[in-house]
């Protein structure tokens, strides 16, 4: 059979978003489903290195008999998209979605031109899904399957729940890679380039009231052994690699061992990741020797300058751990990327004390989002009552898409001033001091510095200027001045 799995573009060019100049990763959920069915012709699409123009050619000129794409919230329509003009053009094919947005909000894709949602973790259902299709082209075949949402021939619904999470996941084929090798020299972090992408875990085990990861993954986390890590480490091409897990940093046996791993096999590679901050804190014996194998970044969510804000989103950390974590991967030279988080009831004050304290926490590139009730969050069972729009283009942490205290001029006016925090943040930490530390990454990415530096000023044109964010939700955002509740009441950190 042939497979087409298509990676959608974001819905416009040189939007306000983390792939325009931040990080672009290949499409790890594609190639880890397509590694289950090595027996049938496997193609994949990534549409954010394509010319638009490539998908319908493709559809028209292979005729798939499978069309699949992948989507989280802020890609919902581009995915609905995809299938559309799937439909059109190869109308024979089935057509699938899965991911972490249809997981949590499936009635996204209740529609005519979806004949499937995948929910949950997706390499065993997929597998079976090809299996059934290939014996009966009816979406019938697919009824009563655990781990997906079908609509069936007469356009009911057979809905089975969340798929089972594989029970071990060293036993699941490593992702075909080579499905995407026209496309490594687009993938980036930074100056990081080009940079390949694997898991050494999933899910978290904490509950953060913002984050749905844990809901995805109910709440539990499984490993990839030590070995079969250093072996994907070492099958990589690139010379930097993303460790995409949400939280890498757990488990301090594990990751030890990797590090043991690392140095037996000689295996030299610039690794970034994401990780919080009480680990980095309670570890630093460790982080050094992660960092002597190859860390050389981390992003951590510190969110916060406010205790009590910390514990309203269920952090479970304290604003001391962020402290010493920042240091702890200064003194390393590794450089640390601090997520912090701008809530709807900012008010000048609010804005200038978040931006103080970045500055004294000493990371090294701060990114500032806007706190935003995801689908799929407790926040969002909480908070959906209160939304200015459900219009997910707008759910890239990068709008508010709640009621602001302040009018919503003024408030993307005091947000962008972070542009101000991100300069002082990394002029102090990209000194000779540091970067002598890790001269070797430093040596081995500078021919990227130039294309870097010019992506960035050109993207700055857009990302620090309030109009940009204004024009985004023109026609799409509720009247601020007539919340459900007043926009005290609606305070997303605090309840
Ligand atoms: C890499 C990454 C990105 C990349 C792009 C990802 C890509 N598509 O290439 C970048 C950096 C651009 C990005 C951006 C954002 N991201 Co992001 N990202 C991730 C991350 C860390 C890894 C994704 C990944 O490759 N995972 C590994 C694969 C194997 O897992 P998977 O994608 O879930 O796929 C499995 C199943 O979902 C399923 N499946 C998925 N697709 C399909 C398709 C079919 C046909 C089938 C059958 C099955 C299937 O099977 C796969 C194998 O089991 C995830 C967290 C995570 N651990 O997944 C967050 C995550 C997806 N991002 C998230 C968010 C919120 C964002 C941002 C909005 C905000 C931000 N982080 O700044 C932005 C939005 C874009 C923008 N405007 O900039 C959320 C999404 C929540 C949601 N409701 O959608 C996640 C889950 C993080 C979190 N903690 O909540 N992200
Ligand atoms: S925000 Fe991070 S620590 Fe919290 S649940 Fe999500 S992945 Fe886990």
């Amino acid at each position: 059979m042939r497979i087409l799995l298509v990676q959608p573009a974001p819905f416009e060019e040189r939007r306000l978003g983390l792939e325009n100049t931040v990080w672009r990763s290949e499409p790890v959920s594609l190639t880890s489903i397509a590694a289950m069915v090595p027996e049938h012709e496997v193609r994949i699409l990534d549409m954010r290195c394509e010319k638009p123009s490539v998908l319908p050619e493709v559809l028209s000129g292979w005729q798939p008999d499978i069309v699949g794409t992948t989507a989280m919230t802020t890609d919902a329509y581009q995915a609905q998209a995809v299938l559309r003009l799937a439909k059109q053009i190869v109308p024979g094919a089935l057509t699938l979605i899965g991911g972490h947005h249809c997981t949590l909000n499936t009635a996204s894709y209740y529609v005519d031109w979806v004949d499937a949602a995948v929910l949950g973790e997706g390499e065993l259902v997929f597998k079976e899904i090809v299996e059934r299709w290939g014996r009966e082209r009816s979406t019938r075949a697919l009824e009563g399957l655990q781990g997906t949402d079908v609509r069936l021939p007469d356009g009911t619904r057979s809905k089975n729940g969340k798929a089972k999470n594989a029970p071990n996941l060293d036993h699941l084929p490593a992702p075909a890679r080579h499905l995407v090798d026209r496309y490594r020299s687009q993938y980036f972090f930074l100056a990081a380039k080009p940079m390949a992408s694997i898991f050494t875990s999933r899910g978290c085990s904490f509950d953060c009231n913002f984050c749905a990861i844990w809901e995805f993954y109910d709440r539990r986390t499984r490993f990839l052994s030590a070995e079969v890590i250093a072996d994907r480490m070492a099958a990589c091409e690139e010379p930097f690699i993303f460790l995409l897990d949400d939280n890498f940093m757990t488990r301090a046996d594990r990751l030890e061992k990797l590090a043991s791993e690392l140095e037996r096999r000689n295996i030299k590679k610039f690794f970034m990741t994401q990780g919080r901050s009480d680990f980095i804190a309670e570890h630093p014996e460790l982080i050094a020797r992660l960092a002597k194998v190859g860390l050389m970044g981390v992003l951590s969510g510190y969110e916060t300058n406010d205790e009590k804000a910390l514990e309203g989103l269920r952090k479970r950390n304290t604003l001391d751990n962020n402290i010493k974590a920042a240091k702890i991967l200064k003194d390393n030279g590794v450089i640390s990327t601090g997520i912090f988080m701008v809530r709807p009831e900012f008010d000048r004050e609010d804005f200038a004390g978040l931006f103080e304290y970045i500055e004294s926490l000493g990371v090294a590139i701060p990114l500032v989002t806007i706190l935003t009730p995801l689908p799929g969050t407790e926040m969002w069972k909480k908070y959906r009552e209160d939304l200015l729009t459900e219009d997910f283009r707008l759910f890239d942490l990068l709008h508010a898409v709640t009621p602001t205290k302040l009018p919503r001029e003024e408030f993307y006016k005091e947000y962008v001033a972070w542009k101000r925090v991100g300069r002082t943040s990394m002029k102090a930490w990209f000194n000779r001091k540091t970067m002598l530390k890790r001269w070797d990454f430093y040596l081995r990415a500078a021919p990227n510095f130039p294309e870097m530096i010019w992506k960035r000023v050109r993207y700055q044109r857009i990302q620090f200027v309030p109009q940009s964010y204004l024009r985004d939700e023109a026609g799409i955002i509720r009247s601020n001045h007539s919340p459900r509740r007043p926009v005290d009441e609606v305070s997303l950190a605090s309840k």
